[in-house]
């Protein structure tokens, strides 16, 4: 279909326009080509936000305020083309929390969905529903939908982590809901580890048969997945556009471990460029080891590190590796393949 540009306006229409606008209408032929586009027309900008500029503001604000009188001490990163939105893509939230040593941020529960990305420190945890998960640099960490979860810090060193969210889609639908608990910690439940016996070792409590929209797991330890992209490396079965490149799953149905939000770790050897890629799903990445550049499409950026960036819709996307790299990745992309509209497109050769 032919999407054509609004009809020449004459007096007649403007007048017509402002007439019915009084009584919250619209005529169609007036907005169609800006509400349906021939393909992705995003306002959201490539960004990249260095991880010591991050550090150094959260930092200040560790001297600022407690954890638990900002309840999250957190700086959100936001996308310079939605200023003031708290939102780093049109569908996801972005921040980097600080829980300093000694510190407690009180336990809480919502309807979004979170992910904790370790960046930097170890041992400290976060409670869900009462049971301890302890983490270190590379942790994926899930917070499902209407858990109770508390942070805290009993180590001698800060602990920092990217928080993704799905505050958008849940302001979207309009369906939040949130509430605190009485008191800083929600009563331990199960000891450490319980869960990752249960769901996290190829195995299955007997006579579960759930199938839980998110994975049952709370967290995917870094030492697991990075010996996995290890061995698999030695395979070499390396994809042209994403290095190799794997996917959280929830080992009750093989989806994505969480309903709302993909999640993904690839690892792009030293040398490796990728060829152009593009999808619908505006991701998130953050550097986990080692240094490369990535172009978006007219923008190029380097990194290291901890830095993070965020890619929108439908760009031409390459990676290249100036030493070995890990990268994590999160987006959208569940939402849209379960509603059909997920698209990607690779260079052709
Ligand atoms: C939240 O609960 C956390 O639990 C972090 O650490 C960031 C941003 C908005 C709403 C809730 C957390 C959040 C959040």
């Amino acid at each position: 279909m032919a999407v054509e540009a609004p009809p020449p306006m004459t007096k007649a229409m403007v007048s017509f326009y402002d007439k019915i606008s009084k009584q919250h209408l619209t005529a169609l032929w007036s907005v169609f080509s800006e509400l349906i586009t021939p393909e992705p027309t995003s306002v959201v900008k490539s960004h990249l936000w260095r991880y010591d500029d991050i550090r150094e503001h959260l930092m200040e604000a560790g001297d600022l305020i407690t954890a638990k009188e900002a309840e999250r001490r957190v700086l959100i990163l936001e996308n310079p083309g939605l200023p003031g939105q708290s939102r780093v893509s049109n569908s996801l939230y972005a921040g980097v929390q600080l829980v300093k040593a000694g510190e407690i941020a009180p336990s809480h529960r919502h309807s979004q969905s979170a992910l904790r990305f370790v960046l930097e420190g170890g041992g400290a945890y976060t409670a869900v529903d009462g049971e301890r998960v302890y983490m270190q640099p590379g942790d994926f960490v899930i917070t499902a939908p209407w858990r109770w979860h508390e942070h805290r810090n009993d180590t001698d060193e800060p602990i920092i982590w990217l928080d993704g969210l799905d505050i958008p889609i849940v302001q979207l639908f309009d369906c939040s809901f949130a509430e605190g608990w009485d008191d800083d910690e929600y009563p331990t439940s199960r000891p450490a580890g319980d869960t990752q016996a249960r769901f996290g070792s190829g195995l299955l409590p007997v006579d579960y048969d759930r199938k839980p929209k998110h994975s049952p797991l709370l967290s995917y330890p870094y030492e697991r997945t990075r010996s996995a992209l290890a061995d698999l490396s030695k395979n070499a079965a390396w994809d042209p556009c994403h290095g190799l490149k794997l996917k959280f799953v929830n080992p009750t149905d093989g989806g994505y471990a969480m309903a709302t939000i993909g999640t993904f770790m690839q690892l792009l050897p030293k040398g490796f460029k990728t060829n152009r890629y593009r999808s619908t799903d505006a991701t998130v990445f953050t550097v986990v080891e080692g240094c490369g550049r990535t172009t978006i499409g007219e923008t190029s950026f380097t990194w290291g590190p901890r830095d993070i960036f965020v890619a929108p819709s439908w760009r031409w996307i390459t990676h290249q590796a100036s030493e070995d790299a890990v990268l994590f990745s999160y987006s959208d992309r569940p939402i849209q393949e379960s509603a059909g509209l997920f698209r990607e497109q690779r260079e052709s050769a």
